[in-house]
């Protein structure tokens, strides 16, 4: 064991990486705030940030962890809805993928949004990675009636699928025998498209000579979908022969009437509904609906905005007034300005006979009278009740629907859902 493995062994809280070099490695990946760093520290024993928001791990993490004889190196990504990226996050997340020869890729997915996570599953197989699926959160996905079969899943996509709840750590064990067992396996063919696209596929194949870390039926694939960055790749590698290349994708998008992006994923997702129809039962119950509901009453733009001013009102109610001016008014006023100060003074005053030194800890500029106070009596009140406040906020998964509700807002002006945390902070900001 090296001494830097050593030094990380020991600290088993906050973002320190671990040297993961020389082992087998376990790529998670899945859309944000599915659970991927839960279970990464669930693998690991290493604390990674957790919350209920998207976008929370922005970058890579690496971590030990023994499963089943063998030791691996576990490496936790940003949240990726797309192997074609959008965002920054999507694009670090890829990289990884795609330049680290991951052993084996752990999938993990929100159980009850299944049809929605099954495309990043289908992206994966066909760039030919050895997957496993992780269905978490199958609490909630209990939560909502929604009954799953593995079997089905599992005999369709010809990979292991397991089903977890990460934040109690059920099927732990299942997801760690899974990992350990997994084999690499040749590329996976799950879905033939349209004949032209599929034509497109194997001459663009032919044509690519280069190590590009996935299948080159996914290097195609993401061409043919005009992925900027797979074209840079393209044209590094194969030199001369990228000109040939790009003509083909060019010649197969004028065959259809929409963009070849559009074509691809629409085969997708039907090939994904015939699957989650067999694979996937939801039976509505009383309780469930009205948490739905909720959920739809704060997203839309009628029934989310009075929502929205709701919040902040209350908000305001316990961080403005009752912490910024009821609890810092008790304990200025009262416990520092009639009791503390005062006895303060005293006992320095008795003991100390220089003025010098007396205004160092007590009188008006005082460590004690001022330096504490300040402290304790004003920054700690508002500090303690806005963080209770935000983590009701985040506990109870309001934030992701605000996002969803500002969005279509904060995209007139370039930003998505998602800017609502900073923009709500710099607002805070005003001392
Ligand atoms: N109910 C329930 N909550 C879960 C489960 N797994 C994770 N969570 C919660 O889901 C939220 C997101 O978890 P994270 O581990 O931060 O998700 P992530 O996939 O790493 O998210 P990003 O880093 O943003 O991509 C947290 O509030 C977790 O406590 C689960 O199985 N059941
Ligand atoms: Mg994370």
């Amino acid at each position: 064991m090296t001494a830097k493995t050593k030094e990380a062994k020991c600290n088993c809280q906050g973002n320190v990486d671990e040297e993961v070099d020389g082992l087998r490695k376990v790529v998670l990946v899945g859309s944000p705030n599915v659970g991927k760093s839960v279970v990464f520290g669930n693998l690991t024993g290493k604390y990674v940030t957790v919350s209920n928001y998207p976008g929370t791990t922005v970058e890579v993490t690496r971590g030990r962890a023994m499963i089943g004889h063998a030791e691996f190196g576990v490496i936790d990504t940003p949240g990726m809805y797309s192997f074609l990226p959008i965002t920054e996050e999507e694009r670090v997340a890829r990289r990884v993928l795609m330049g680290e020869n991951p052993d084996v890729i752990v999938h993990v997915a929100d159980a009850k949004n299944i049809e929605r996570m099954l495309h990043l599953t289908l992206q994966l197989l066909e760039a030919g990675l050895p997957v496993i699926l992780d269905l978490n959160l199958m609490d909630e996905a209990g939560g909502v009636g929604m009954k799953i079969d593995l079997d089905v899943l599992q005999k369709a996509l010809e990979i292991p699928v397991v089903a977890t709840i990460a934040t109690e750590k059920k099927g732990m064990d299942l997801l760690k025998k899974a990992v350990s067992g997994c084999e690499k396996q040749v590329a996976r063919v799950p879905l033939r498209y349209d004949g032209l696209i599929e034509s497109a596929i194997q001459r663009i194949e032919e044509g690519l000579e280069g190590n590009y870390g996935i299948s080159k039926r996914a290097v195609a694939l993401l061409l043919l979908q005009d992925d900027p960055d797979i074209k840079d790749m393209i044209k590094e590698l194969e030199k001369d022969g990228y000109t040939a290349i790009y003509a083909i994708a060019e010649e197969a998008g004028k065959g259809f009437g929409q963009p070849l992006n559009y074509v691809i994923t629409l085969a997708r997702q039907e090939f994904i509904n015939r699957l989650v129809e067999r694979a996937a039962t939801i039976e509505h119950s009383g309780r469930t609906d009205l948490k739905e509901k909720l959920s739809q009453l704060m997203m839309h733009p009628l029934t989310g905005l009075p929502f929205l001013f709701l919040s902040i009102y209350a908000l305001y109610e316990f961080v403005g007034v009752f912490g910024a001016q009821v609890s810092v008014d008790f304990l200025e006023r009262k416990v520092f300005g009639e009791y503390i100060n005062p006895f303060v003074t005293g006992v320095v005053t008795s003991i100390i006979p220089w003025k010098v030194i007396q205004d160092l800890f007590v009188n008006e500029y005082g460590i004690i009278t001022l330096g504490v106070r300040y402290a304790v009596a004003i920054i700690l009140p508002v500090v303690t009740t806005f963080f209770i406040a935000f983590s009701i906020i985040e506990d109870t998964g309001y934030l992701p629907r605000l996002a969803m509700l500002l969005d279509r807002v904060f995209k007139k002006i370039g930003l998505n859902g998602r800017a609502v945390i900073p923009v709500v902070l710099g607002f805070g900001c005003d001392t």
